[in-house]
C-alpha cells in the first residue's frame, strides 16, 4: 500500500516535473523548420503560377514549353486517346519492376538509337524507364556522382534552367561551355570548340540532342561531327538530353541525327529521352535514362545500378503513361499516326514563327528578327531584355522566361498579332 502511494506521488511528481520543464519541448516543437527560408520562384514553372493569378481576358502564356493548339488549347493526340481507349480493358494495377516497363524502354531506345542499332541487337544499352526527362537527367546525375566521385559536368551557356538544379542536387561540381552567340544570335561555334578543346581529358559534358532549350539554335550536321570528333580526342563523355525529339524538323528520326553521329564515332554516351513533348504525355512523367556499355555484362550491371538508385528514390516508374507509349509505338499503325500529329505541331510552330516575324516586320519594328524564323524547335530566344520582359507582363498580360525566351507552342493564330504589337511597343525605341 505504501509501495503503491509512492509509486502514485513519483509518478505525479514526475508529471510535475515535465510540467515544469516544457520550454524545452515547447520550444523544439516549434522551432522545427525555423531555418527554413522560401525557395526562389522557379524561373519557368513560376511564370505559369503568375499567369494563372492574372485575371486578365487578354492574358498570353508563352512561358512554359507546353504545346497548345491553335485555339490556345492542350492539345491530347489521337494515338494517344485510342491508345487509352485500348488500354481501358486491361485495368491492370500492378507495380511496374523497378527499371520500368520494359517493352516501352526497348520501343524507346529505337527511337534514340535507330530500328536497326547494333547496340540494341548486342543488348550493350542499359536503359530504365524514367520519371520523364528531369527524372532521367536526374538519375545519370546521381549514377554519375556515385561511381565517378568528383567529377564534374560541362552545361552550355545558357541552358534549360532546370539542369544547373539537377547536377547541383545530386552533387556534381558544374562548369559551363559557351554555346550561344548574342551578337549573331546562333551558335559559337569556336567557344564551344575551345571549351570541349581545355576541358580535362575525360569530361562529363551535357548536350542537348536536338531543338536546343532556350535558344532554339542546334550546330549543323557538320559542326556535330566536329564536335563528335574532338570529344574522341579528349575522350569526354557526352550525355544528351533529348526532351524535343521531333520538335526540331517535324521527324523525330532526323532529330536524332546528333546521337547517331556520336554512336557512329564509336563514343559511349547516355541520353535522356522525354515523352512530354512529343507525346504531349507531360503529367504522365514517362521517360528513359540509357547509358550505351562495353558489352552486355557491363549493360545489366550498370542496369541493376540504376534500379539500386531508384529504389529509395521512387521505387519503380508510374505505369499508365509506359502503357500508352508502348502501345503506340508497338502498333505500326499507331506509330505511324503518331509521327503525322508530331510533325502537325512542329508544322504548327514553324508557321507561327513565320507569322510573327512577318507581324513585327509589318509594324515597322526597326530591329531584325530574322532569328525568329531561323531558330527551330519549340522556343525563340528573342533577344528581349528582362526589363522589356517585365513590361510586355505589366503592360500587356504577356507571360515569359525573363531570358526573353518565348514558347512558340503557345503562340497562336488569335494572339501573334496581339503578341507582335507588345513586343514592338516594348523594343521600338531599343
Ligand atoms: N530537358 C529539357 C531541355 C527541357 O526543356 C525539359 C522541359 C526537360 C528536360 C524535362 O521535361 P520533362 O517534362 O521532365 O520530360 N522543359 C520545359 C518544362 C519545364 O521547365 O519543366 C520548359 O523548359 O518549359
Amino acid at each position: 500500500m505504501a509501495m503503491m502511494a509512492r509509486t502514485i506521488r513519483n509518478s505525479a511528481s514526475r508529471r510535475t516535473m515535465m510540467m515544469s520543464r516544457p520550454i524545452f519541448g515547447l520550444r523544439s516543437m516549434s522551432s522545427w523548420w525555423k531555418n527554413v527560408e522560401p525557395a526562389p520562384k522557379d524561373p519557368i514553372l513560376g511564370v505559369t503560377e503568375a499567369f494563372l493569378a492574372d485575371p486578365s481576358p487578354d492574358k498570353v502564356n508563352v512561358g512554359v514549353g507546353a504545346y497548345r493548339d491553335d485555339n490556345g488549347k492542350p492539345v491530347v493526340l489521337d494515338c494517344v486517346r485510342e491508345a487509352e481507349r485500348r488500354i481501358a480493358g486491361t485495368s491492370f494495377m500492378e507495380y511496374l519492376p523497378m527499371g520500368g516497363s520494359v517493352k516501352m524502354v526497348e520501343e524507346t531506345l529505337k527511337l534514340a538509337y535507330g530500328d536497326n542499332s547494333e547496340f540494341i541487337k548486342d543488348k550493350r544499352i542499359a536503359a530504365v524507364q524514367s520519371l520523364s526527362g528531369t527524372g532521367a537527367c536526374r538519375l545519370f546525375a546521381d549514377f554519375q556522382t556515385r561511381f565517378n566521385p568528383g567529377s564534374q559536368i560541362y552545361i552550355p551557356v545558357p541552358t534549360w534552367s532546370n539542369h544547373h538544379n539537377i547536377w547541383r542536387d545530386a552533387q556534381v561540381p558544374q562548369k559551363t561551355y559557351h554555346y550561344y552567340h548574342p551578337e549573331t544570335k546562333g551558335l559559337d561555334f569556336k567557344g564551344l570548340m575551345d571549351d570541349v578543346k581545355n576541358a580535362p581529358e575525360g569530361s562529363f559534358f551535357l548536350l542537348h540532342a536536338c531543338a536546343h532549350n532556350p535558344t532554339g539554335v542546334d550546330p549543323t550536321e557538320e559542326q556535330w561531327r566536329e564536335i563528335s570528333q574532338l570529344f574522341k580526342a579528349k575522350n569526354h563523355f557526352a550525355f544528351f538530353d533529348m526532351a524535343y525529339q521531333g520538335f526540331a524538323s517535324g521527324d523525330p528520326a532526323r532529330d536524332a541525327k546528333s546521337i547517331r553521329i556520336f554512336l557512329e564515332d564509336g563514343h559511349h554516351i547516355g541520353i535522356s529521352q522525354s515523352y512530354a513533348k512529343n507525346m504531349g504525355l507531360y503529367g504522365q512523367r514517362v521517360g528513359c535514362l540509357s547509358v550505351l556499355c562495353e558489352n552486355e555484362k557491363q549493360a545489366v550491371t550498370v542496369k541493376s545500378q540504376l534500379q539500386q538508385l531508384a529504389r529509395p528514390m521512387y521505387s519503380n516508374p508510374p505505369l499508365h503513361g509506359a502503357q500508352i507509349v508502348s502501345t503506340i509505338l508497338g502498333d505500326p499503325e499507331l506509330k505511324s499516326l503518331w509521327l503525322k500529329e508530331v510533325k502537325i505541331m512542329a508544322d504548327r510552330i514553324i508557321g507561327m514563327r513565320t507569322t510573327l516575324r512577318e507581324s513585327l516586320e509589318k509594324l515597322g519594328s526597326p530591329l531584325s528578327w530574322e532569328h525568329v524564323t531561323k531558330q527551330i524547335g519549340m522556343f525563340c530566344y528573342s533577344g528581349l531584355t528582362p526589363e522589356q520582359v517585365d513590361r510586355l507582363t505589366s503592360e500587356y498580360h504577356i507571360y515569359m522566361t525573363r531570358n526573353g525566351r518565348i514558347s512558340m507552342a503557345g503562340v497562336t493564330t488569335g494572339n501573334v498579332g496581339y503578341l507582335a504589337n507588345a513586343i514592338h511597343e516594348v523594343t521600338k525605341s531599343s
